[in-house]
């Protein structure tokens, strides 16, 4: 692919970030990104200090690239687990959920390099102001926790107004969509639901069956009335969460109806009952891959989109 400031930042060979997935981003499927030239991400969300320091320490056993930490900054246990990446001299840490304003100081005197996830342009200013060294710039297209914004509006607002690398994310599966981000101005992207799809990815096989299968509208977003808008694949749980939701349930009850569904499909492979969580793009994953051959298949399809635009020149008309 192509050296942008995202890669010079952080001594990686692609632009490409594996998203920091909650239960999903374990460690060899973060040591398998890093060791193909993109950034790994352990998804902290659900884990403690121990449970993270024995993470830490397999990715390190499996390799010698560059890593991050995602901390979900909503979770009780984010100060300990700030705590942690500091000690282990983590080189990224990218956030969630939430503003690290409070955190910055920490990271930045260990040589942590803070990269927030943001889904609109306000915070984005904020958190480069506060000492942020690349900001992730997340679309509606994304799975999970979700802003309003879809990635083609935010990308281009997000970097008109900050000067650090921006990386884009959401909706984003190939190596088209890695150029057309690099169109819209961003320095590199990051991609969650792709490398859900991947061997090394210890999700259960249910949860990759249930994206493979999933459709361009299939995912349906949950929690819009509770300020926590979450996208997910429509299933049983999804409906009932939504219907509920309708007839008017508190917050409570919705978080009580959600309460452990991220466990029942990821480790027990229960689509019915539990939350699938995935981008839009699942409409367009077909396989499941090695992450070594998606990063060819991404270089591949980079360079012959790149090729074809260059010539649409060839029409242009200069008078
Ligand atoms: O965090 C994510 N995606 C996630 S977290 C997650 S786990 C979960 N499980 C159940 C319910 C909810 C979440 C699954 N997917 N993406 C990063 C992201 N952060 N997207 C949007 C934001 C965000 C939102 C609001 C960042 C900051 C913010 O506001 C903070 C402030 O102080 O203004």
């Amino acid at each position: 692919m192509v050296s942008t400031r995202i890669t010079e930042l952080l001594g990686i060979k692609y632009p490409v970030f594996q998203g920091g997935m909650a239960w999903v981003s374990t460690a060899p499927l973060v040591a398998a990104v890093s060791n193909a030239g993109g950034l790994g991400i352990i998804g902290a969300g659900p884990l403690n200090s121990d449970s993270l320091i024995a993470e830490i320490k397999k990715v390190k056993a499996l390799t010698s690239k560059p890593f991050g930490v995602n901390i979900m900054l909503m979770m009780p246990s984010a100060p300990d687990l700030v705590t942690v990446c500091i000690s282990e001299k983590i080189p990224v840490v990218t956030t969630g959920a939430g503003n690290p304003g409070p955190y910055m100081k920490a990271f930045k005197d260990a040589g942590t390099k803070v990269i927030p996830v943001v889904s609109a342009v306000s915070l984005a200013k904020r958190l480069e102001r506060a000492g942020a060294d690349a900001i992730i710039a997340e679309g509606s297209e994304s799975g999970g926790h979700i802003g309003e914004i879809s990635t083609m509006v935010l990308i281009p607002q997000v970097v008109d107004a900050v000067s650090v690398p921006v990386i884009a994310a959401g909706g984003i599966g190939d190596g088209r969509g890695i150029l057309a981000s690099l169109a819209l101005g961003a320095h590199g992207v990051q991609m969650g639901t792709r490398f859900i799809l991947t061997s090394e990815c210890a999700v259960h096989e249910n949860y990759k069956k249930f994206v493979l299968d999933a459709k361009d509208r299939d995912t349906v977003i949950t929690g819009m009335s509770t300020g926590h808008p979450v996208r997910v694949i429509r299933n049983k749980l999804a409906k009932i969460y939504l219907e509920r939701e309708k007839s008017g349930a508190t917050p409570q009850e919705l978080d009580q109806i959600a309460s452990g569904s991220m466990r029942k499909s990821v480790l027990d492979g229960d689509t019915d009952n539990g939350s699938v969580m995935a981008g839009q793009i699942c409409g367009m994953l077909d396989s499941v891959e090695t992450t070594a051959d998606i990063f060819a298949k991404l270089e591949k399809e980079f360079f012959s989109v790149f090729s074809k635009l260059s010539e649409l020149t060839k029409f242009h008309n200069s008078k």
